[in-house]
């Protein structure tokens, strides 16, 4: 049914547009309502407006923390106009009824970006604000409510279209949109206070969301898709700025956020590294002198599987390594930081996205990781899990050698971030065979070997590229095989959590072949 609309109420933190908006309700003869610092401007506009403190028979007091926290206000909001006890009890009370409803809220999500403190944050978390749209929402068979500035012209065009009234659609639409703002907000101001207490852990979380933007489709093109940024500082690309090329797709956002991820696992102290991905899998990791020289040996892993790769880099990005990334065609670039001259060099490829964060993401923090299943959510803490060289326990007869260690710990940093079943082959700092997400930890060996084998091929070496490698697996080998494979593929040296039931098979087939193993005591599963 078309509700009426004859009184408004707007008490707004954010002003754009809000005297345009009072201006046509008013040109319709809407009855304007509003609070302190909403009804200065309007008036300041020339327009007639009543003050809720009018209305309420209270001024607005504690520094507003009590404006509109009223049964003169929200009497008007939850009336039922349809029954009879609640019509007498808004004339015994003398209440009015307060058909549209315009608020936004205190900019919380405005102060936690800028980095507000504890006492500011605590003032910005709005009680009044959020009480009114749940009310009015609530009444969504009378009332409209309208919680954002974008919708503005969405309610004219509705009055216009119904002869300065409401559609129930319309109403039911924007009560929706409503409680999506009010549970957002909630969870902001929860999420922010888990933060600041080191409340960290998966339980007792709400999700904060706001809408970053709405994507083109989903992973694929029936599907429709949307980004919601949580607010958090952390660099990476929900944070990015993009100097260039077209929107990101949903997959350039998921795939750069794998690719930044790892990047920022090498620490640029040890120097220059660059990751390659495709498909959220790394197809090449490396670290080098410079970052041309990592970007090329990360790229020497897999050279088919580069191509429309997103690359992330752990440095500023440039000129010769920019130059270099031009020669094949890339999806996205992101790094820290570009230099001028990389940023030119860049501008001639339109479709390329490049994005600076600044910094690179600190891998120790914490943070949670939701998934979705049928009827729920899983979430859990974010894998933080890290080792050192203490932590390593050699098993094998043969003890690595420092390279082999060196490698050891690059191999298991990069087989962290590669789906499960995770190996990965890596000679001096490259990784130079990946084999990702495979039912059998065998196959992804294979696999790892396979891809070794065929970029020596490529390339006119004589011998496969796992030659005098070291490998790395995520989790367990439950069996020699996998194990057997890699020593037959060529490399010397494994880095494995350890922890099978037959893990004395396992080491004693690592000595037969002559192989130094060390086991991690950690997995690093990843699906
Ligand atoms: O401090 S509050 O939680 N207490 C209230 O009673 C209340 N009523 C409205 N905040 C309250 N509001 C919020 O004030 C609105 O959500 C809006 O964000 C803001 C508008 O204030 P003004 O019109 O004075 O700028």
């Amino acid at each position: 049914a078309l509700a009426p609309l004859n009184r408004a109420l707007l008490s707004v933190s954010d002003k754009t547009g809000l005297v345009e908006l009072a201006t046509a309700l008013a040109a319709r003869g809407v009855e304007l309502l509003s609070t302190g610092g909403s009804a200065k401007t309007l008036r300041d506009a020339g327009l007639d407006v009543k003050d809720v403190a009018e209305i309420t028979g209270f001024p607005e007091m504690m520094d507003g923390r009590v404006k509109t926290l009223h049964p003169m206000v929200h009497g008007g909001l939850l009336a039922l106009r349809d029954n009879a006890t609640h019509v007498d009890a808004m004339t015994t009370h003398g209440i009015g009824a307060i058909d549209l409803l315009v608020v936004n809220l205190y900019p919380f999500e405005a102060a936690l970006a800028r980095g507000a403190d504890y006492d500011e944050m605590i003032e910005n978390i709005d009680i009044g604000g959020p009480a009114m749209i749940r009310a009015a929402a609530k009444n969504h068979s009378f009332v409209t409510t309208i919680v954002d500035v974008e919708d503005y012209s969405a309610l004219l065009a509705e009055l216009d279209a119904n002869d300065g009234q409401t559609s129930y659609a319309f109403r039911q639409r924007h009560a929706q949109i409503a409680y999506a703002r009010t549970s957002a907000y909630d969870a902001a101001v929860s999420t922010w206070m888990a933060g600041s207490i080191g409340e960290e852990t998966p339980r007792r979380r709400a999700f904060a969301g706001t809408l970053a933007q709405t994507l083109r489709y989903g992973e694929n093109p029936h599907q429709q898709a949307a980004f919601y940024k949580d607010g958090s500082s952390r660099a990476g690309v929900a944070t990015a700025t993009q100097h260039q090329g077209k929107e990101l797709s949903y997959n350039n956002i998921n795939d750069t956020d794998a690719a930044f991820e790892l990047v920022s696992e090498f620490a640029p102290e040890d120097g220059p590294a660059v990751a390659i991905i495709k498909h959220a899998n790394p197809c090449g990791v490396a670290r080098g002198d410079t970052l041309l020289e990592a970007y090329s040996r990360a790229f020497d892993c897999d050279r088919t599987s580069a191509f429309g790769g997103i690359i992330a880099l752990n440095g500023t990005l440039d000129a010769a390594t920019a130059s270099e990334i031009c020669n094949i065609f890339t999806e996205v670039v992101i790094a820290p930081d570009a230099t001028e001259e990389a940023r030119a060099i860049f501008a001639a490829k339109k479709n390329l996205r490049l994005l600076t964060t600044g910094a690179l993401a600190d891998p120790r923090t914490p943070q949670l990781s939701y998934r979705q299943v049928a009827g729920g959510l899983l979430v859990q803490d974010k894998d933080t899990g890290h080792i050192t060289r203490d932590d390593l326990k050699v098993v094998t007869k043969r003890a690595p050698s420092e390279a082999e260690l060196a490698d050891m710990l690059f191999a298991w940093t990069v087989a962290k971030h590669v789906k499960s079943n995770a190996i990965v082959y890596v000679k001096d700092r490259a990784t130079v065979g990946v084999g990702a997400g495979q039912m059998s930890r065998v196959d992804s060996s294979t696999i790892a070997a396979l891809k070794a084998a065929r970029m020596a091929e490529e390339c006119g070496l004589p011998q496969s590229l796992a030659q005098g490698s070291v490998v790395a697996s995520d989790a367990f080998f439950p069996f020699a095989d996998g194990l057997l494979a890699a020593a037959e593929a060529g490399a010397t040296a494994i880095i494995q959590p350890g922890g099978s039931m037959r893990d004395d098979d396992v080491i004693k087939a690592a000595d037969d072949a002559g192989l130094a193993m060390v086991l991690t005591g950690m997995r690093h599963f990843r699906h």
